[in-house]
């Protein structure tokens, strides 16, 4: 049976072709530097926004047509790998994600739920054994039913936490039966709507708990995958503990788990969170906790997680050359945890979703490498600290000096001069980079 009967596989047909169901920019072979586009770009496909997701909003039901509508139940999770895997081979996509519950319904009580699971598993494990497409990450979504109204780790019902618990024991079984590359904690309900009745210091506490227990247990069934915990500052909550990687990353250094995880970091949860997704990825790449990314994008006007597929440009540059200063993503990759629009909802705009997607990151990768190639930005930023390679700015940077000492530098100084930033210049210089390589010049 075929999900997407008139879609063939989509291949890349060069940036004149008009057919909408091609790579414009995306040529899997392609070798960028060392390796091939496929290789460094790691592409994935977001089990719940894809197979799962109806696109309701909260002020409307889901407009969704997909080819297994038809289905309910468990006839509708199998009916889902079918399509799924029939997605991933058409779309030449080299990896997917899920939580526990996009691919099985949960059952009326953990038992069945984790049987419901376990025939789910084992069909999509027999379907990867005829597939290129691997599991990049799996996760539990310890956030949807109301017993996780006040939070999973972070309850303030103890119940709440053994359960949260079971799901996450389940959840690395699950990723080790599978060979899933990472395994991903995004905390949904790990925060507060108020303080008022919040035990912060008890949440972290067990917060971290969880996570040891989680280690723990990974490492006695041998699952090597590598943790990574997801950033997200709002939403449902109005704070959550890992509210972007810089505190994600005080939390982690503060339990002792530091070397146990690294970031899955998603550009709409660092802009809700009042940051660039690139300042996101740079804080993770210069503290080697740069593990994986949720491509996708906020709306500009919209302050909240809107999910959209990735096609800003300027912002795939950016990030694609923070991954590549990173020496690629290592066992992470760019999961499209991204959903079309509401009134997008033909299966057909699933695949020219992703295309866009993968383009858009297609012509960031090749753009950042050329800006690195030619040592664009790191000529400016070499200049622009130049006063720290000798003298003073050298005792500086070498931890080799005084408050004493400075102060008798600085009255010696006669004049202090400062040298222009030169901002607007970088920025016509990338877009320089930008529309001569799309251009193919
Ligand atoms: C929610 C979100 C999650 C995580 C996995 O905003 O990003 O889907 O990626 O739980
Ligand atoms: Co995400």
């Amino acid at each position: 049976m075929s999900y997407f009967s008139n879609v063939n596989k989509i291949q890349y047909e060069g940036s004149k072709s008009t057919n909408p169901f091609a790579f414009k920019f995306y040529n899997p072979e392609e070798k960028i530097g060392e390796k091939t586009m496929e290789e460094i770009l790691r592409f994935g496909v977001a089990y719940w926004h894809t197979f799962t997701e109806d696109l309701s909003d909260p002020f409307g039901t889901g407009t969704a047509i997909r080819p297994w509508d038809k289905y309910t139940g468990m006839d509708l999770a199998k009916a889902r790998v079918e399509a799924a895997f029939e997605f991933f081979e058409k779309l030449n996509v080299p990896f997917f994600c899920f939580h526990d519950v996009d691919i099985a319904p949960e059952g009326d009580t953990l038992k069945e739920s984790n049987e419901n699971l376990d025939t789910i598993v084992a069909m999509i494990k027999d379907y990867m054994k005829d597939s290129k497409t691997k599991l990049l990450w799996n996760t539990v979504n310890n956030f949807s039913h109301p017993r996780f109204v006040h939070g999973a780790g972070s309850a303030s019902n103890a119940d709440v936490f053994a359960y949260a618990a079971a799901k996450v024991k389940k959840g690395l079984e699950v990723g080790k039966e599978l060979g899933a590359e990472n395994y991903v904690f995004w905390g949904g309900r790990e925060g507060y709507e108020t303080l008022l009745n919040t035990d912060m210091k008890l949440e972290m506490d067990n917060l971290g708990r969880l996570f040891h227990m989680a280690n723990d247990y990974a490492k006695e069934i041998g699952f090597d995958a590598q943790f990574l915990i997801e950033p997200k500052p709002k939403e449902p909550t109005s704070h959550q503990y890992d509210f972007d990687v810089a505190s994600g990353f005080a939390f982690l250094q503060h339990y002792g788990l530091q070397d146990v995880f690294k970031f899955n970091i998603e550009a709409n949860h660092a802009t809700l969170a009042g940051h660039t997704f690139e300042h996101e990825l740079h804080y993770a790449r210069i503290h080697q906790m740069l593990g994986s990314v949720d491509a996708n994008q906020g709306h500009p006007l919209l302050g909240w997680d809107t999910d959209e597929f990735p096609t800003d440009l300027n912002m795939t540059v950016l990030a694609m050359y923070e991954i590549l200063k990173n020496g690629g993503l290592g066992r992470g990759g760019l999961n499209f945890d991204a959903k079309v629009r509401r009134g997008s909802f033909t299966p057909d705009d699933l695949f020219h979703a992703h295309i866009a997607g993968m383009d858009s990151f297609a012509v960031g990768l090749k753009v950042a490498h050329r800006l690195l190639e030619d040592n664009v930005l790191e000529n400016i930023i070499a200049e622009r600290y130049h006063s720290y390679q000798e003298g003073i700015g050298r005792d500086i940077a070498e931890g080799n000096t005084t408050l004493q000492k400075l102060e008798e530098y600085a009255l010696g100084l006669t004049e202090i001069k400062n040298e222009s930033g030169k901002l607007e210049r970088i920025k016509a210089t990338i877009n320089q980079y930008l529309l001569t390589t799309v251009a193919g010049e």
